[in-house]
């Protein structure tokens, strides 16, 4: 597939996504939330991307919906619909994807633009990036699995008060109510992203997976439920290389030398 509306880079293990539409603040289209997903998707296939980052050119992030199409769509198209094919699938690729997405998030992440930036696994922000539900303004409720993810995040009364208020709320509070991991400043995110990608990329990428899989569907597990998923997982990250690589390291008093399976 040629991506016109994302930049996409593989080097050295990073798969590098950049959200780029930067005269509408990287808004998604059609063409671009298909990209992505397709994307992601040949992130999946790769054995070789062991990390992927999103992140958006210019100064925002993503202001979610392009809302020229948006109206030009009228009601030809339904919102459920639209919905099913195009971000469910985006949200989806994301969570799913057993390898760690870092979300650099340099600017504004609006609407559905700030679900595709809960979905990553760790978000990185720049100190004059914001987080907004935009939903309300436009009479709509959060989607994107933003209902889903960010209640799980910062709790239901931050997340409620996000959506009814439509406020930004700044990296410095993002980051106090848990929903970055880290705020750096503007001029060194790539910078900073590109290192925590090295390390991720060069990390047990199966052990990183299935521990997001493990996570994932814990929440809706009862404790003796995800015990005896964790049993099954470990099981399986238990016969792969990087565990008797990890475990002879340690032994030979030497950093492991990890292949990601
Ligand atoms: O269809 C479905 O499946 C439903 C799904 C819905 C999911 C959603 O995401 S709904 C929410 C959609 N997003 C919004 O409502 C946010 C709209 N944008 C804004 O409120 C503001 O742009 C921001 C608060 C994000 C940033 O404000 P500011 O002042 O920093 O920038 P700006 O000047 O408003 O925007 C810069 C340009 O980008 C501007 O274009 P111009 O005037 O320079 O030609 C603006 O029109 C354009 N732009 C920004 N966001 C969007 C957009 N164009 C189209 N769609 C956008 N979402």
């Amino acid at each position: 597939m040629t991506y016109e509306t994302i930049l996409h880079d593989v080097t050295d293990g990073v798969a590098t996504i950049t959200l780029n539409r930067p005269s509408k603040l990287n808004a998604f289209n059609d063409p671009m939330i298909a990209e992505t997903t397709d994307a992601l998707k040949a992130a999946g296939r790769d054995a070789a991307v062991r990390c992927v980052v999103i992140t958006g050119a210019g100064r925002g992030f993503s202001s979610g919906q392009d809302l020229s199409d948006f109206q030009e769509r009228g009601e030809n198209v339904s919102i459920g619909e639209h919905l099913h094919h195009g971000y469910h699938r985006l949200i989806r690729q994301m969570v799913a994807l057993e390898k760690p997405i870092i979300g650099a998030i340099n600017g504004i992440a609006a609407g559905a633009g700030c679900g595709v930036a809960l979905a990553a696994d760790i978000r990185i922000a720049a100190d004059n990036a914001s987080f907004m539900l935009a939903f309300s303004r436009i009479g709509l409720i959060p989607d994107s699995g933003v209902n889903w993810l960010l209640p799980r995040l910062v709790g239901y009364a931050r997340a409620y008060e996000m959506a009814i208020t439509a406020d930004r709320v700044p990296a410095a509070q993002a980051l106090e109510w848990g929903l970055v991991n880290r705020v750096v400043p503007a001029a060194q995110l790539p910078e900073i992203t590109a290192a925590w990608a090295r390390r991720l990329a060069d990390g047990p990428t199966l052990a990183y997976g299935l521990t997001k899989r493990a996570m994932s569907r814990g929440w809706d597990m009862s404790l003796n439920e995800a015990l005896e998923y964790e049993a099954y997982l470990q099981e399986v990250a238990g016969r792969s290389a990087d565990n008797r690589e990890g475990i002879a390291a340690f032994l030979e008093k030497r950093e492991a030398r990890f292949s990601g399976r």
